[in-house]
């Protein structure tokens, strides 16, 4: 089993809900286990500004699913909520999950950059990972959470109550 860290991102027909709804989908997943879930965090598009705010959030999901096979899981629940593909670059979007880490493994092919390569500037996906895994946590390649949690800040992302 290995314990891969999922970013969760929507900013179209009503983010909140959707994230929510891929949270519950997620702890459904077939041959995946919820792990844990950050807050949901409310944050400014990186990318084209002339979008609407983003909802996200990271979950952690342990799971047997070998890494393309969790890509077309994720790919699924996407789909499932509407996402349509090959629009505008970092436009906006009704689900988006992306692969973040997989174990410490690295892996680098078509389908699949793992680290996901924005990881390390995003503040919207350190923070909430932030909440769900120790200071000291590793991003192969990149370095400690602790590390690159300050290059980050003045992104720092608005945590939403509980719901
Ligand atoms: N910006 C924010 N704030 N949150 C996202 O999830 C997000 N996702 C994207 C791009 C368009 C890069 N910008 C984002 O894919």
């Amino acid at each position: 089993m290995i314990t891969t860290y999922i970013a969760l991102g929507s900013n179209l027909d009503d983010p909140l809900a959707q994230v929510r709804r891929a949270l519950a989908e997620l702890a459904r997943m077939e041959g995946a286990t919820l792990r844990a879930a950050s807050s949901l965090y409310r944050s400014s598009p990186m990318g084209p500004a002339d979008q609407p705010d983003y909802i996200n959030a990271v979950a952690a999901l342990e799971t047997g699913l070998a890494p393309h096979a969790l890509l077309d899981a994720l790919q699924a629940i996407e789909q499932a909520h509407g996402r349509q593909r090959g629009a505008q670059r970092w436009g906006p979007r009704t689900l988006d999950l992306d692969v973040l880490l997989y174990g410490q493994e690295t892996i680098d092919d078509q389908r699949l950059t793992i680290p996901h390569p924005g990881i390390s500037e995003r503040a919207f996906v350190l923070f909430p990972l932030q909440e769900i895994v120790a200071p000291d946590f590793m991003i192969p390649g990149y370095g400690s959470l602790q590390e690159l949690l300050p290059r980050v800040e003045a992104d720092r992302p608005e945590r939403l109550p509980d719901a």
